[in-house]
């Protein structure tokens, strides 16, 4: 009898046809939530979940007695009770490495909005505004020889730093536990604590993945140490940053502005002033949305799922105990 899965995610009707071939596959439609009776119902017979977005609460783990594998569509893993899956010797699998340059990207997009005003002035244009000449009033400042702090330096750190030192001859700086020598060879980078690295970035670009260590990272004290024409960029997860510290940083001039592309509570909510301030670039958590990348992170997905649903060793696992205890290692 062929397995179970529950498919949340956007997949192509090829991928879709794959894990059918493989799978008896029950697809959910816009899910926004694992707790609905139809989910928390399908959950007790499912072998396997592929998706994204979607948090999956440690308790419903209780109603999958068959579960063996998630595949996410993501390469961050916050929505998952981690330990737990790995005592249950539930398998993680996530998607690193097909996205890492289309992120780095919408990183460094925020960086040149912000620093050269792209989006207010293309509203200016748009509004028929530019009746007369542009003055100091409209220009922006440098990206090219500034400072470029990465918070966090893994795969995406590393990719929006690369495009810094060797596309605009900027100096990079990085905060992170453990040194990256090769990186530092071929980048010029320099290692430095997170109050050092605030203190000398022109653009700090926060990569960090959420854990309840980054919680709040950068918070009322971190704004303290920036510049006051430092642009604070966040392609990682929203609660890395204390969005009510941000919003009152920007509003009292403590840093000069932000490019946003996850927050808090999402979607973000209009009430929000965030989406409303002339020096935010504010953006839907589209780091990775391009039709090529979704495309392979859903692919990276579904060969993952069905790896681990047929016993084999999935391409990117997060939890590797969970695949030692099944191997009775
Ligand atoms: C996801 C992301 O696609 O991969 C991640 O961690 O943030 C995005 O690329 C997003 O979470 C939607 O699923």
């Amino acid at each position: 009898m062929k397995k179970r899965i529950l498919a949340y995610g956007r997949l192509s009707e090829a991928q879709l046809t794959q894990l059918s071939n493989e799978f008896e596959v029950q697809q959910f439609h816009g899910l926004a939530s694992a707790d609905t009776p139809e989910f928390r119902a399908a959950l007790t017979e499912a072998h396997g979940l592929i998706g994204s977005s979607v948090t999956i609460p440690a308790e419903l783990l209780k109603e999958a007695p068959n579960l063996e594998a998630i595949a996410s569509i993501s390469v961050g893993f916050d929505n998952y009770p981690v330990e737990e899956l790995t005592q249950h010797g539930i398998l993680l699998c996530n998607t690193p490495d097909v996205l890492t340059e289309t992120t780095a990207d919408t990183g460094f997009a925020l960086i040149m909005a912000t620093a050269r005003r792209v989006v207010e002035l293309a509203d200016f244009v748009r509004r028929g505004d530019w009746l007369k000449s542009i003055g100091p009033e409209h220009f922006g400042n440098d990206v090219n020889g500034k400072t470029l702090g990465l918070v966090g330096f893994g795969r995406i750190g590393a990719a929006v730093a690369r495009r810094g030192a060797l596309g605009f001859g900027m100096q990079v700086r990085y905060a992170m536990a453990s040194p990256k020598p090769a990186l530092e060879s071929e980048l010029g980078a320099k290692r430095r604590t997170l109050d050092e690295l605030l203190a000398e970035s022109d653009f700090v670009c926060v990569t960090v993945p959420l854990s309840a260590a980054t919680h709040h990272l950068i918070g009322a004290h971190e704004f303290t140490c920036m510049k006051s024409s430092a642009v604070l960029i966040n392609i990682a997860r929203g609660p890395v940053v204390d969005e009510a510290a941000l919003i009152e940083a920007l509003k009292a001039g403590r840093i000069r502005a932000a490019g946003l592309d996850v927050y808090n509570k999402e979607p973000l909510s209009q009430a929000s002033p965030l989406p409303h301030m002339a020096n935010v670039v504010a953006l839907p958590h589209i780091g990775s949305a391009t039709h090529e990348t979704r495309n392979a992170m859903a692919q990276r997905a579904v060969d993952n799922l069905i790896l681990a649903l047929s016993g084999n060793r999935p391409i990117s696992l997060v939890n590797e105990e969970a695949w030692e205890s099944r191997q009775g290692v």
